[in-house]
């Protein structure tokens, strides 16, 4: 078993790692930036190490500093969280080079996963359904490429290989804007990424971002969690997930379950990842897939009782996953909602000092959050300060929940977005399930 590790993030999810850590024995780092001094975790860790001044670029980007802090602590193994350097494959290979545990997959999968191209020819490989496309990157031949999208059908897209999470994409509509769309998209990449290489999908008009959880040992064995519903987003921010995804066609759904754990397995995954498909018209087509733990992983644990990063960390110790595929029900139907210290009408971001900060509670309510009352939030980092996660027998019930809580939340002395969350939550499409990835920039008028 990892004797100690070092929790290279802040916040929420360097919390609820030190609490997995904690009920597993494992004994806690966590390293944090001069104005993190304050945060609950830090409090709570066995050992606190500065690891430099507040621009993440000096602190919890900077490697050397981190695995310093694990060769001064004597620690054993080092776990990313999310975002920073969660899937920084130099990051991972560095950590294991120094003789740590990386608690993640192994460098070369994130290397893989990195680079969106090989990514999808990964999942081809192994019967994941991806989307009709160059099936590789385009070239300088324009005949050649003028002909690929001529056989997907307008409109399509072109997203750089080294993107992902909506950075360096481009929707083409007509042969006549092709060649030059790829040429921005090629100069925008070669400037954000350092790499100018793109492909082509066809571009799904309306569809909806469904994920797919899973967890393997990398010794031979891969479950799934099912499936959540990521699709009321603003910007590419997700805002408010749910699980099990609903009305999703139960032959399509059992199929791409069984791809995922087969590509894993094919793929020799390891820890914990997640399969991101678009969903439309009854299918499922691959589009990346994420080599860390995802924000919203809560939902995915309260319907199937599965501890997440406690598995990630019996994983990364070694031992052979101990949960048959058989034994993993989906229980009920959970949803969490971000709460970000953010103005909810022109989303700015508002830190300040939180004067009250109030929980709520009772059954099936869950809150993820580093919150407490006088604590101050800094300007230099994201903006999400709690998860609030409702989970019930029914998905009614689940939401009558969340209203309930988002009602007794409270947290005084900033902006929140808890206004636009109960907006969400009282929608009558929300309510229905199922609305698509735009639903949300309409309804705000975008
Ligand atoms: C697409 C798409 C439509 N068709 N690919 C945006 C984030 C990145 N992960 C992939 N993205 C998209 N890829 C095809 N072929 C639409 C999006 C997209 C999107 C996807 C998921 C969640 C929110 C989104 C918002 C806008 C566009």
């Amino acid at each position: 078993m990892l004797e100690k590790v070092v929790i290279a993030n802040r916040g929420e999810i360097a919390l609820r790692i030190l609490r997995a850590c904690k009920e597993l024995g494992i004994k806690t780092v966590a390293v944090y930036s001069k104005v993190d001094k304050d945060l609950m975790h830090v409090r709570l860790a066995d050992e606190a190490v500065c690891i430099g001044p507040n621009a993440s670029t000096d602190s919890y980007l900077n490697i050397p500093r981190i695995i310093s802090a694990a060769e001064v602590t004597d620690a054993t193994g080092i776990h990313p969280g999310y975002g920073f350097l969660a899937e920084n494959a130099g990051f991972a290979e560095m950590v294991e080079n120094s003789g740590f545990t990386f608690i993640g997959p192994t460098a070369e999968t994130i290397r893989v996963m990195g680079d969106k191209v090989a990514a999808i020819a990964a999942m081809q490989q192994s019967g994941v359904p991806t989307v009709p496309g160059s099936n590789g990157p385009l070239d300088e031949d324009n005949e050649r490429t003028i002909r690929i999208a001529k056989d997907i059908g307008y409109p399509v897209i072109i997203k750089a290989a080294a993107g992902g999470g909506g950075r360096g994409m481009r929707v083409v509509h007509s042969e006549a804007a092709l060649i030059n769309s790829i040429f921005v998209t090629k100069t925008e990449a070669k400037a954000a990424f350092g790499d100018d290489t793109v492909y082509m999908e066809k571009f799904l008009e309306n569809p909806r971002h469904v994920e797919v959880q899973v967890l393997a040992d990398g010794q031979g064995n891969a479950i799934h969690l099912y499936d959540r519903d990521c699709s009321m987003q603003r910007r590419h921010q997700k805002v408010v997930e749910e699980a099990p995804a609903p009305h999703i066609d139960a032959d399509a759904r059992a199929q791409v379950l069984k791809a995922c754990t087969d590509a894993c397995i094919e793929i020799g995954y390891r820890g914990a990842g997640t399969f991101e498909f678009l969903y439309e018209n009854g299918r499922f087509f691959f589009i990346e897939m994420n080599t860390r733990v995802q924000v919203e992983h809560p939902v995915s644990e309260m319907v199937t009782g599965v501890d997440i990063i406690k598995e990630q960390l019996l994983i990364a110790s070694g031992l052979p996953l101990t949960i048959k595929q058989e034994d993993v029900q989906v229980n009920g139907h959970a949803f969490e909602c971000r709460i970000n210290a953010e103005d909810p009408k022109n989303f700015m971001p508002c830190p300040g000092k939180i004067n009250q900060f109030h929980a709520p509670g009772g059954l099936g309510v869950r809150v993820d959050s580093h919150l407490y009352s006088g604590y101050s939030i800094p300007p230099f980092y994201d903006s999400m300060i709690a998860k609030l996660i409702t989970h019930a027998p029914t998905r009614e019930e689940a939401l009558k929940r969340m209203e309930v809580a988002l009602d007794e939340m409270i947290i005084d002395g900033i902006k929140t977005n808890i206004p636009l969350q109960k907006d969400i939550v009282l929608d009558a499409n929300f309510a229905v399930g199922g609305v698509n990835i735009h639903y949300l920039e309409k309804k705000l008028g975008l």
